[in-house]
């Protein structure tokens, strides 16, 4: 019984090291407690708060005229809803319009920042699409079926929120073959991708080589659906100070927008925060390391809206100082 209680501790311990460390240290200091702090990449200490918008956006957002109220419409052209494609290479097709106001995905080369498409492949993380006008793929796609998510971006990743402003597609890759060999062929010979075909990597598409993944099969296009956008990837220097959370919601609304949903957030091993109106949120405070976001849809209980498993996503971050 005693070395089970241990053990408990020390694993209670081990997890929560994130806000216990200093304590650990100062009560019970010995090595073993030190190998447990050091041996756990997470921060000592990090107490997040939610911050206004930072002010570098709101210049940003004040340099680009009106386009903060643009109503972009996109359609997915390609995948076809509900087709079949008989390659692992997806090429994905958009079509954008609406009240634009001068919204365009673009690439500006001297910056690397621009108006993007967020596009999502099942529940990965999504990929930046900057030019619509140029091919873009979903490479190694695994046989079975898949979802597609797309939505517009701002340079800052912040997500357009308004109605047909996010389009979703269900598609099917058959006999796609993926081999990182030789060209794939169907059954009739007819060849299909060749991964060996990218003879320099400037004269590729846009494009994701993407993890092996298939959609969930329970989840439903038409349940209340959570999508996980940002934040993603490594946040360095200036860019960690404010840290955006953004999502898009289909099909239900947050009680503070007159619905019955809340969004529920929870970073490493911290307390459940929540968003109860459809936004962005900026959180600062961020230790160095890497740190685990985890966003939930779920009901005025707390208890999560399941559609498939995506309305509970975690993404882990790192923040470089
Ligand atoms: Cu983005």
């Amino acid at each position: 019984m005693k070395n089970l209680t241990l053990t408990f501790l020390f694993s209670a311990c081990a997890v929560l090291s994130g806000c216990m460390a200093p304590v650990v240290n100062n009560t019970t200091a010995n090595s073993t407690n030190s190998n447990v702090a050091n041996a756990n990449s997470a921060p000592a200490m990090q107490t997040l708060t939610v911050v206004d918008r930072p002010q570098k956006i709101v210049d940003l957002m004040a340099s680009r005229g009106d386009q903060d109220n643009a109503k972009p419409v996109i359609k997915i052209i390609a995948p076809k809803a509900d087709s079949t494609v008989n390659s692992s290479t997806v090429k994905v097709n958009l079509q954008l319009s609406g009240d634009l106001k001068g919204y365009k995905p673009m690439m500006d080369e001297a910056t690397h920042t621009g108006n993007h498409i967020h596009v999502i492949l099942d529940n990965q993380p999504y990929e930046a699409y900057y030019n619509l006008n140029e091919p873009f793929e979903l490479r190694n796609v695994a046989d079975g079926d898949h979802t597609l998510r797309v939505f517009p971006s701002r340079p800052w990743h912040e997500s357009y929120k308004n109605d047909g402003a996010f389009q979703m597609v269900k598609f099917t890759v058959k006999n796609g073959g993926a081999d990182n060999t030789k060209p794939a062929t169907t059954n009739a010979g007819q060849q299909m991708s060749n991964s060996n075909a990218n003879a320099s990597a400037s004269a590729r598409p846009e494009g994701k080589d993407m993890q092996p993944t298939t959609a969930a099969a329970s989840f439903d296009p038409k349940k209340p659906l959570l999508t996980y956008s940002r934040p993603k990837g490594e946040y360095k220097n200036a860019d960690a100070d404010a840290v955006m959370i953004d999502f898009w919601l289909t099909n239900g609304k947050l009680t503070g927008d007159g619905g019955e949903y809340r969004v529920r957030y929870t970073v490493d091993n911290g307390d459940a925060k929540y968003i109860d109106k459809w936004g962005p949120i900026w959180l600062s405070g961020w230790t160095a390391g890497k740190h685990t976001i985890r966003l939930e849809l779920v009901d005025q209980n707390g208890q999560t809206v399941d559609n498939g498993g995506y309305n509970a996503t975690s993404r882990d971050i790192t923040i470089t100082k």
